[in-house]
């Protein structure tokens, strides 16, 4: 195989090779790994035939039989301009005034991420988000502000679930997107967890992220605590993107009964956030609580405050008045507000881009979206959506669910939710379980509830509900009952402080004498240390490890470990196709695997044998022609 591999070279066969030739050339010695590569896929492949998806499905759909048709774009040789090209050319500041500046309204599109998320418990992968990447770059789908594709869950989700690395999806979509700003989702000192880290995780984060190819960065943290946004703001800043500082929004400020978190309360944080510095100021309506006349009444407040600063509105659809909460955001001087494609909109995700484009259409608000590029784009994602059927929220989520306003569940939080409920037949349960987070919620001081303080909101309203407590029953009994780590943790103050700090004395209560953080989490937590991981990694898994590993290990150790041993077993899933991926090949199926730019392996599955006497079975493909077949233990 070296020698095929020399003579096909182009350098050899023009003749011009000297004695540095193979040295020069690495890549010549390929073959190997290649061809390991190809054996590892086969192995996952007959895994997945003999026991069954590797990856936890979570509905009875199947993915559909289908390959999604990818819109065809003019050829150029150059991309048209967009607003990174702005970035590019006068930095993060400059960049900020040309937005302010800019006439009509923009959008972010979140179906790389929030949209997915919230729908398909954000397991589109890399392989379907690439393809439709091109059509992003060259429609005019490149006129929008920012395509979000990175952050919140997706990087756990990446590793954990679909046996990716976060890093290598994020420099893909980079090469192909060269320019729509990339916006991803930092969770403040939490960066993409669910709990605090030391500050030198953080800003090796931002450092690297920007490395890699983000540029906006939402910060918010969830519980609306200043000093963890800052550490937040100040890495994004540090690292060279552009930071968008997001209150996240809770309440309703045009009820007067609702006196905690009030228009005055938005105004003194926003105050903090351009203070602290901040390149756009982002409202995040994580539960699709602002409704227009709120939407009204805070954004004009804010412009009129800060006329100079771009604002930035993110809102879900749950209710279903998306629409017409971003419209009057926009009216009001928002000058970016988020969608998601059409067929990735509404319910728990973000209201309709093709709507929103179309209500502004031959108005000063003009998106410069068109909308046959939409319904294009449209339809990838709406053939894409189907090969996610086991992931589908739709199985229990029929329509929208205007309750959030009064349990004020976050929408990605309200879809698993229903979903776990719904799965479990206790449909009743799910009713129970809004009824009960509205009533958490209160006892643990009327927070704001996103990521990760929704899941301690989330813990205790379902510890109510299975014990059957009322809130008086928990105070009664707070000393006695064994409350879930979450809440505890909550009151220790790991997630920080909330607004108008913690209720006593319930929090002595459930902490019994437990210790408790004061302040900031990391600010008292040491330095995490990197070369310590990196020895210790290399040696578990042997092999050498870069700083974008160390920081996914630091950030979830075990899901790290894990995603490094599927990858040593089973090789590149990630080329595979997603159906194939989730449930596997049938027999006699044909399919091309592109295990790297111009490497394609041609996969026929042949057959899957009987049970042998060591309880393997063996499962014959063609690969490349040639006949191949792998031992599997059946696990049954
Ligand atoms: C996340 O933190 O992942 C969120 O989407 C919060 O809204
Ligand atoms: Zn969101």
């Amino acid at each position: 195989p070296f020698l095929m591999n020399v003579l096909k070279h182009p350098k050899f066969m023009s003749g011009v090779v000297d004695t540095y030739f193979i040295d020069e050339n690495p890549g010549l010695f390929n073959f190997e790994a290649s061809q390991n590569r190809a054996q590892k896929l086969l192995y996952y492949l007959g895994e997945v035939m003999v026991n069954g998806p590797q990856t936890p499905l979570a509905t009875d759909i199947r993915p559909a039989d289908i390959v999604p048709t990818v819109p065809n774009v003019p050829y150029s040789p150059t991309y048209p301009k967009g607003w990174r090209d702005v970035l590019k050319e006068k930095g993060p500041e400059g960049f900020a005034k040309a937005v302010r500046e800019h006439e009509g309204l923009l959008l972010m599109d979140t179906s790389f991420r929030d949209a997915h998320q919230s729908l398909l418990a954000t397991r589109v992968r890399t392989h379907d988000l690439l393809k439709i990447s091109p059509f992003v770059a060259n429609s005019s789908m490149s006129n929008l502000f920012s395509l979000e594709n990175w952050g919140g869950a997706t990087f756990d989700v990446a590793m954990r679930f679909l046996h990716e690395c976060p890093w290598e999806r994020l420099e893909e979509m980079r090469k192909l997107i060269p320019n729509v700003p990339f916006q991803m989702l930092l969770r403040g000192a939490n960066a993409v967890g669910y709990t605090s880290y030391p500050d030198n995780v953080v800003y090796k984060f931002c450092d690297l992220a920007v490395q890699s190819g983000m540029d906006v960065f939402r910060v918010f943290d969830s519980l609306n605590y200043l000093p963890n946004m800052m550490v937040g703001m100040e890495a994004v800043g540090k690292a060279g993107g552009v930071i968008e500082a997001a209150m996240s929004y809770s309440g309703d400020i045009t009820n007067p009964e609702k006196t905690k978190y009030t228009l005055d309360y938005y105004m003194k944080l926003a105050d903090e956030l351009v203070k602290g510095g901040t390149h756009i100021l982002g409202v995040k309506d994580m539960a699709g609580l602002l409704k227009p006349q709120a939407a009204k009444l805070l954004i004009s407040s804010l412009r009129d405050k800060y006329p100079e600063m771009p604002i930035h509105v993110h809102t879900h659809d749950t209710a279903g008045a998306g629409v017409a909460s971003m419209l009057a955001c926009a009216q009001a001087g928002a000058d970016v507000v988020d969608v998601a494609v059409d067929s990735m909109s509404g319910m728990t995700s973000q209201p309709s881009m093709g709507a929103l484009v179309g209500s502004v259409e031959r108005t000063p608000l003009e998106t410069g979206l068109n909308p046959q590029d939409i319904y294009q784009y449209s339809a990838y994602w709406e053939q894409c959506r189907q090969l996610y059927g086991p992931f589908e929220c739709t199985v229990t989520m029929k329509s929208g669910n205007s309750d959030i306003y009064e349990n004020e569940i976050p929408g990605g939080q309200y879809t698993n939710l229903q979903f776990q409920a719904f799965s479990l037949g206790l449909a009743d349960q799910f009713e129970e379980v809004k009824k009960m987070y509205k009533e958490a919620n209160l006892l643990l001081g009327d927070i704001i509830k996103v990521t990760p303080s929704s899941k301690v909101v989330g813990d205790l309203a379902q510890f109510m509900v299975q014990n059957k407590l009322t809130p008086q029953m928990v105070h009664d009994r707070a000393e006695d009952l064994s409350f879930p780590q979450s809440i505890i943790e909550y009151f220790q103050g790991y997630l920080g402080v909330p607004p108008g700090g913690f209720p006593e004395p319930l929090r002595t209560k459930i902490l019994k004498g437990a210790p408790i953080v004061e302040g900031r989490p990391g600010e008292t937590m040491e330095d995490f240390n990197f070369s310590e991981l990196k020895t210790d990694l290399e040696e578990k898994h042997g092999e050498s490890m870069n700083d974008k590993d160390l920081v996914s290990a630091a950030l979830y150790p075990k899901v790290f470990d894990d995603f490094c041993d599927f990858k040593r077993k089973y090789g590149p899933v990630t080329h595979l196709d997603t159906k194939t991926f989730l449930v596997g090949p049938d027999i006699a199926h044909e399919h091309n695997v592109e295990i790297e730019r111009g490497k394609t392996l041609h996969l026929k599955t042949l057959a899957k044998g009987d049970l042998d006497a060591m309880g393997r079975r063996e499962v014959f493909f063609e690969l490349n022609g040639q006949l191949r077949s792998v031992f599997v233990k059946d696990n049954e």
